[in-house]
């Protein structure tokens, strides 16, 4: 049986060693390694040989199994390293997913409410990062000593000129430049002095909204933002309209969500409240018609402002604001 052992063992040396593809070196496995090779039969005839014999015949076959077993993994390794060498298809090995860029999740979620306001009779109308006091401040009815001033943490540039706190000054340079019917939306990037958290950065997008016409009136608003909510996060998404200020708007309100990262828990993204506020919104002020030469008696209106950042965070369950701005591939690439 030794003996037969030894023939075995040369044959399948010589076998492994001059397999030259693929498809010898599998006839080479199947013939000494696999279920029905002499090797396996002797194997399973061991329990039929006297205790002596048994002990030596199965050491010396699963010697030759385990050398043979190394043999073939080494011949199937030279057969990889030599396609590679001269550039054949290695067919064993696996494919490499090629890395498909995509547009920055804030992108999107901008699209996304563009496209929904566009449905709703909205047009898209942009302005200046770089604004001037009366745009950004006075005309929507914030004077130079006014304390809503402050809540607007502002980088201020050469010139007397600032980055825009928010995207509200788009509706005065509209106004300015037609006649009511208005109504119009106005995506872009703010920016604000400020501490960056969890929910706040010190650079983030906005959309504004504003429709001017005669006779509109604060049910239409109300309208407008649930519907757009419900668009955006289905019709049982918890939504709560508080009473609010801002100087530009009488009456004024802020819309909170229930927080999608935490399900109303509360969290460090919700300050634990459960809730997060997503824009502010009133009745045009007709301090602002006045500022722009529109006759606040022939005309009403309503404007919001949504924090585009935080929509895109309640839409993806992401828990840091700051990771949209990181460039981290490995979020980015998730949400
Ligand atoms: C304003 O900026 C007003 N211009 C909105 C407005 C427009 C009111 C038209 C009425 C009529 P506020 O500062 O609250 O308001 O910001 C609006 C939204 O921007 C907030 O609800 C929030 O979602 C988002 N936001 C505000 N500050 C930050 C910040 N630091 N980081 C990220 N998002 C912010």
């Amino acid at each position: 049986m030794l003996d037969r052992l030894r023939e075995i063992g040369e044959a399948a040396r010589e076998a492994f060693s001059s397999a030259t593809d693929e498809k010898s070196l599998e006839d080479a496995r199947v013939a000494y390694l696999g279920r029905k090779s002499e090797l396996n039969r002797i194997s399973r005839g061991l329990k039929d040989l006297d205790p002596e014999e048994r002990r030596r015949v199965g050491r010396a076959t699963n010697d030759l199994k385990k050398e043979l077993a190394a043999l073939c993994e080494e011949a199937r390794e030279r057969m990889a390293e030599g396609a590679r060498r001269t550039g054949a298809l290695d067919l064993t090995l696996p494919g490499r997913v090629p890395w498909v860029g995509r547009r920055h999740v804030l992108i999107r979620t901008l699209e996304r409410l563009e496209e929904i306001f566009r449905t709703l009779g909205f047009e898209v109308a942009l302005g200046p990062h770089i604004e001037d006091d009366f745009h950004n401040f006075d005309a929507l009815n914030i004077p130079p000593d006014h304390p809503a001033r402050d809540m607007h943490d502002t980088f201020f540039v050469e010139g007397g000129r600032l980055l825009r706190t928010h995207t509200s000054p788009v509706q005065i340079r509209v106004m300015q430049s037609r006649r009511p019917p208005i109504r119009i939306i106005a995506p872009g990037r703010v920016y604000r002095n400020e501490a960056s958290d969890a929910s706040h950065s010190s650079e983030f997008y906005q959309l504004e909204g504003l429709y001017v016409d005669r006779n509109v009136r604060v049910g239409e608003l109300k309208g407008v933002l649930t519907k757009f909510l419900h668009e955006l996060y289905g019709q049982d998404v918890g939504v709560r309209f508080r009473a609010g200020f801002f100087p530009f708007t009488e009456p004024s309100t802020e819309v909170d969500l229930q927080c999608r990262v935490c399900r109303g828990r509360g969290c460090p993204v919700c300050k634990g409240t459960g809730w997060v506020e997503l824009l502010g919104a009133g009745m045009v002020d007709p301090r602002v018609f006045e500022a722009v030469g529109y006759d606040p008696d022939v005309y009403t209106g309503y404007a919001f402002g949504l924090g585009v950042d935080r929509i895109s965070m309640m839409m993806t369950g992401t828990d840091d604001i700051r990771l949209f701005l990181e460039n981290d591939l490995r979020f980015l690439d998730q949400v």
